[in-house]
């Protein structure tokens, strides 16, 4: 085997996409090596899946075959500012794929867990949260409990709510739900009014049936205005939630200012960002608590480490985004990084069905409300491209939400 250290030069030899679909869409990268060693990425946007398999393959993969695979400054720095066109989502998941790939082949190059390249363990394990939903606040209480017995230390809380006939992030059966729905965009109704006046009812019953110790998160999806957010901020103050995530939309960032001068609840923003920029002034100016870009969709390892060093200063801290539209090859990369950052506060993790976990065959694993990405080397997660071949691509979309006007909203 090449020594690296005094190291040969390795070199990409061949890059490929593969946009698969066990239960739902996955976007994969998969970058080879003149050592036989090969590297996995995911660029997976959900309900946008195929616009980021395009600009790999057609833009990005011919630019990177015969490049030091170890360059991960570089290549990162190459793709990003060489593309003249800079951020945005397909550009940025599409970076990001590349970016994550070559930190495996790194790690598996050098024998060792990507947490290693990252500065190494800070904790054994990582907190994460899991999702309790329920169609009612009953049906809610049901499903925390559900999530206690499996260990879970930190559960998110959504129910659906009086008066609105569905609301998105809410299971329709049994089990979990799935964010993207197969077809055309489905429409979900939506009434902050009533939103408002449920969910301080929803905290106050979970807080009397599971006592103190439990850490309680909720999800606003950017539905409210600043001051809407600020109210529903303090009335949850009682509850004391570890966080109150995507209160407004984060375009204008100013926009949280006005919720920080009204409430104490912490505040998680950034599932959407896919640059430090889209929440630079959040940080700097201690607005909010959390950032949740995961390195899929914030361009990489490379940056999201940038990020976090960065973030630490104003004593933000990570609550990567988890759900099951980030394949398992992300959750592995997000695993790693909380292992290695010291400013890490919380994954979220929600499983992905068995049909995923066997596509994606992979080390890490969940006890006692913790993760923990496994120790082998790079990222410890692999492809089953023929069993992956089993399932193309299906259409499938975010839904839409409408308030009852019939205008929509933020999102
Ligand atoms: O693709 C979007 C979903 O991942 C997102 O809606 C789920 O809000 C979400 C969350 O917090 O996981
Ligand atoms: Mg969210």
């Amino acid at each position: 085997m090449v020594q690296h250290g005094a190291r040969d030069t390795m070199k990409i030899t061949n890059a490929y996409v593969n946009v698969t679909s066990p239960g739902r869409n996955f976007v994969r990268l998969k970058i080879e090596t003149d050592e036989g060693i090969y590297g996995l990425g995911d660029s997976t946007l959900n309900g946008r899946e195929l616009a980021v398999a395009s600009y790999l393959t057609d833009h990005v993969i011919p630019c990177i075959i015969g490049r030091d695979p170890f360059q991960t400054e570089d290549i990162w720095q190459y793709l990003y500012r060489g593309a003249y066109w800079r951020r945005g989502p397909v550009t940025m998941a599409a970076i990001g794929a590349v970016d994550v790939a070559l930190w495996d082949i790194k790690g598996k190059a050098l024998q060792t867990p990507v947490y290693n390249l990252l500065g190494g363990k800070s904790r054994e394990g990582v907190l994460v949260y899991g999702h309790a939903t329920g169609k009612d606040k009953d049906h809610a209480l049901e499903d925390v409990a559900r999530h206690k017995e499996m260990g879970y230390k930190a559960v998110r809380v959504q129910s659906g709510i009086p008066g609105l006939e569905a609301t998105y992030g809410i299971a329709k059966g049994a089990g979990g739900y799935e964010p993207a729905e197969r077809g055309l965009p489905s429409e979900y109704e939506w009434s902050s009014e009533l939103y408002l006046r449920h969910v301080p009812k929803l905290f106050a019953r979970v807080r009397e049936v599971f006592g103190d110790e439990l850490h309680l998160l909720h999800d606003c999806h950017h539905r409210l205005t600043p001051i809407e957010a600020g109210r529903l901020g303090k009335e949850l103050e009682p509850f004391h939630l570890f966080w109150m995530e995507d209160p407004t939309p984060a375009e204008l960032q100013e926009g949280f200012r006005i919720i920080r001068e009204h409430t104490t609840t912490p505040i998680a923003v950034g599932e959407v960002f896919n640059s430090i920029w889209d929440g630079h002034d959040l940080i700097r100016n201690q607005w909010i608590d959390y950032l949740r870009m995961a390195p899929s969709h914030g361009g990489g390892l490379t940056p999201l480490k940038k990020a976090a060093d960065f973030a630490e200063l104003y004593h933000v801290r990570s609550g990567l985004h988890g759900a099951t539209d980030l394949s398992p090859v992300t959750m592995a990369a997000s695993l790693h990084f909380d292992t290695a950052i010291h400013n890490f506060g919380i994954q979220e993790r929600m499983p992905h069905s068995a049909e995923t976990d066997a596509v994606f065959p992979h080390h890490y694993s969940f006890k006692d409300g913790k993760m923990f990405p496994g120790d082998e080397p790079g990222l410890g997660v692999d492809l089953d491209e023929a069993l992956a071949a089993k399932y193309p691509y299906q259409r499938a979309y975010l839904p839409i939400n409408r308030k009852l006007d019939g205008t929509l909203t933020d999102w």
